[in-house]
């Protein structure tokens, strides 16, 4: 992994993820691709190339393939699960057809390509505790469909073509770099920026609500891990169950008023999310991504919920009430 192309690199994960291969393999390039209309901005736009790369558009990936002699793709461009269900030819464009567009680009020019799944790829019929690796997978929304019909799609051109392909299903991730949008997740990140500007969070999830989560660095890190492993100890590889946390709305809360007494929460459940979060698992197992390629998280609830209030108060030049007494 040395050439790299990050397709998506505005989005939650890309704008982050652009900035640590940047970072840790400064040996090569890694080019941002965006689409028109979310262009990088600040470091990530001057710290490295960047290049308009729509994933439904095939010549403009293998330009930009061949330009940069790009040797791995990360493909991060897809609509979140309730963006998804209210457009639902449009997910199945990006995530569906634009994954062929990649993997055909792959498949000639031998390139390796990251294409992140989800708790979304499971279902109501999938054992929601302890969810194993290798499971039932039906599920019920838009965005789950396109998550299994990737692992499958990815699956399939290894082992028919040998492309390298790899992937991991990611819990819902929690930042503070760029927010999330149009995912069952997100209320996970929202209620933090309400917690630490002082305002109401509406939660659109009910209380008791279990869902995986992660915190965004060590996302990163499975991202880059997974593509780094060795390639003879992977009995899977799309997709890996990794798990870090599973917490349920008041949960969060609780942790959060630990250091934001004044938090205040009121519920209106969104019932779109809300069936989308109870056909996902409650806490998944991830023994295989363990076993197979050495992962393990850093970061449990209280780590994450220190280090995301410290940098959103940084982030919006809000003091540490506590520090003021000092
Ligand atoms: C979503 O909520 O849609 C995503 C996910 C869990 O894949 N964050």
């Amino acid at each position: 992994m040395k050439n790299i192309l990050v397709i998506g690199s505005t989005g939650q994960i890309g704008s982050e993820l652009t900035m640590k291969l940047r970072h840790d393999l400064p040996g090569g390039v890694t080019v941002a691709g965006y689409i028109p209309g979310s262009e990088p901005k600040g470091k990530l736009l001057t710290s490295g190339p960047a290049e308009v790369a729509n994933v439904t558009n095939a010549q403009q990936i293998a330009d930009i393939v061949d330009k940069y002699d790009i040797d791995t793709i990360y493909n991060l461009a897809a609509l979140l699960s309730a963006t998804a269900e209210r457009r639902p030819l449009l997910a199945w464009d990006i995530q569906m057809n634009g994954l062929l567009n990649i993997l055909e680009i792959a498949r000639e020019k031998h390139v390796a390509v990251f294409t992140p799944s989800s708790i979304g790829s499971f279902g109501p019929s999938t054992p929601h505790d302890n969810t194993p690796q290798d499971t039932i997978q039906r599920p019920t929304s838009m965005y789950g469909v396109t998550k299994v019909a990737t692992e499958l799609l990815s699956d399939y051109y290894y082992t028919k073509y040998g492309v390298d392909t790899r992937s991991v299903r990611f819990p819902g991730l929690i930042s503070y770099t760029t927010p999330p949008g149009g995912g069952t997740t997100d209320y996970a990140v929202e209620v933090f920026y309400a917690a630490v500007k002082g305002e109401e969070f509406i939660c659109p999830i009910a209380p008791g609500t279990y869902m995986d989560m992660m915190y965004m660095p060590d996302a990163l890190q499975a991202a880059v891990d997974i593509m780094r492993a060795r390639p003879q100890y992977l009995k899977h590889r799309n997709s890996f169950n990794i798990a870090a946390m599973s917490f349920e709305p008041e949960e969060l809360f609780a942790a959060i008023r630990k250091r934001i007494p004044s938090l205040k929460v009121r519920y209106q459940v969104d019932p779109v999310r809300q069936a989308i979060a109870d056909s996902w698992p409650d806490r998944m197992d991830d023994i295989c991504a363990r076993k197979e390629w050495g992962w393990s998280h850093s970061y449990d609830l209280d780590d994450m919920v220190d280090d995301m209030i410290r940098n959103l108060r940084i982030k919006f030049g809000i003091e540490d009430p506590l520090k003021i007494k000092d």
